[in-house]
């Protein structure tokens, strides 16, 4: 004799597979149907840009979504992003500024500041200068001390001028 509880179990789990037999065989292309949508999801998301995230706008100097061009100057445009989804501790902002033949462009100064709106100055770095690595490709550590909504502050320069500035809001 078992006790009741184990036999409880058994009986649950035998309802189990048979729920699933059920449904196997019901609906062959159920799982054939499912496993497409998965794929197709997998796909989509790890287009360039993955750990990007649409952004709160609230004015015209914020950016609506990183891994897009986002036109800087008359002859430049550039694309933004976190190299991973942004998480608490430290993620890398990537920026890539491009001429108009998709060349690498580094002839600028990038900045970035990165707030919470909710607690202005809390955690705020000030401007902090983008590195240039060998490939050309704009980098600055970015130090994320809690969850909630944050803001990084673009600032670009050319020959010691703002020549543009914007906003990207994300969530933690
Ligand atoms: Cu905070």
């Amino acid at each position: 004799m078992y006790p009741r509880g184990r036999r409880n179990l058994e009986q649950v789990h035998i309802f189990l597979s048979g729920t699933q037999m059920k449904k196997h065989s019901a609906f062959p292309t159920a799982s054939i149907v499912a496993g497409v949508l998965c794929l197709t999801l997998i796909t989509v998301t790890s287009l360039p840009g993955a750990y990007c995230q649409t952004g709160e706008v609230e004015n015209s100097k914020m950016l609506p979504k990183c891994g897009e061009r986002v036109p800087l100057d008359p002859d430049h445009y550039f694309v933004y992003g976190f190299d991973e989804a942004p998480k608490l501790g430290t993620v890398i902002m990537k920026v890539e500024i491009f001429a108009r033949n998709g060349s690498h462009d580094t002839t600028f100064v990038v900045k970035g500041d990165v707030d919470m709106p909710s607690m202005r100055r809390a955690h705020s770095t000030g401007d902090k200068k983008f590195s240039v690595s060998k490939k050309g490709i704009y980098l600055l550590p970015v130090p994320i001390a809690m969850p909630g909504g944050w803001e990084f502050k673009f600032t670009f320069e050319k020959n010691g001028k703002a020549v543009f500035q914007a906003a990207y809001r994300f969530e933690v």
